[in-house]
């Protein structure tokens, strides 16, 4: 993916590189790219949400893991705001309510969310790696897997774009959320580009924040392939087993 570094790129160079790598951005996945052309079932878009909750209901897990290992009093006063945008505080019910009222326009109820039912391996396992990774990584590692929220706009702002048009089964007013993360993701990226332009300065280090990156892509990446392979193909884990026949 990126030819090794040997010497330091300057700020704005690494900046770019960061940038870059928004070519592999999960906007550009098939089961995307059918959604914002219209052509996702009911079944899918319901699959899509029910799966994509998991991602966000563990999002706070993921902040409160780099709250907890970073010393720094002044970013853990920006950060904070990152779980509260999701758990909500005293009137703002947060993300996480607002992405359950995305799921009850599509027709899931808040249990089979809240309980994640729907949930498939694949996706358990790519979001548990993004947390687990926030656990055990630095602070300023966790700050930068972050970034992939440079490239997040686009696609909230292409979800309010093409679902009224093409899913008109879908109450607008669901899609708050959408409209919610295009000014949180910003100041959110602000916030984790300063950090991360000014932390990884070696090229060894510019390396493993492209690297790091480059996971972070490949988590929201392999998320949609589990979802593809379920509700696209019909092959979801174990669909030629006979019931039963598992331990
Ligand atoms: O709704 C999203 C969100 O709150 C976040 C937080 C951020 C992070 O800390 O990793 N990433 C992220 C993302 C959200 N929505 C995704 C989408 O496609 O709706 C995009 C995802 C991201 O780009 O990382």
């Amino acid at each position: 993916m990126n030819a090794k570094l040997n010497t330091p790129l300057s700020v704005a160079s690494f900046e770019q590189a960061l940038r870059d790598k928004g070519k592999l951005y999960h906007i550009h996945h098939p089961f995307h790219v059918a959604m914002h052309e219209g052509r996702c079932t009911p079944e899918q878009i319901r699959g899509w949400v029910a799966n994509r909750f998991y991602y966000q209901a563990n999002i706070p897990l993921k902040d409160a893991a780099i709250m907890a290992n970073c010393p720094d009093r002044e970013i853990r006063r920006e950060w904070i705001q990152r779980i509260l945008d999701h758990d909500g505080r005293g009137e703002d019910e947060g993300g996480i309510e607002a992405w359950i009222d995305l799921g009850a326009a599509v027709g899931l109820t808040r249990e089979e969310l809240l309980d994640h039912r729907h949930v498939l391996p694949a996706v358990r396992f790519a979001v548990d790696a993004y947390v687990n990774f926030a656990r055990t990584a630095s602070w300023q590692e966790a700050v930068c897997s972050s970034l992939t929220e440079m490239f997040a706009p686009e696609i909230h702002q292409r979800r309010l774009d093409t679902w009224p048009e093409h899913y008109p089964w879908i109450d607008v007013e669901a899609l708050g959320y959408f409209r919610k993360r295009l000014k949180e993701a910003r100041r959110d990226v602000d916030h984790g580009l300063t950090v991360t332009l000014g932390y990884f300065r070696t090229a060894e280090q510019q390396q493993r924040a492209l690297n790091i990156l480059q996971f972070k892509l490949d988590v929201l990446w392999s998320l949609l392939d589990a979802v593809t392979m379920a509700y696209v193909y019909q092959l979801p884990p174990y669909h030629h087993c006979q019931e039963g026949e598992l331990a």
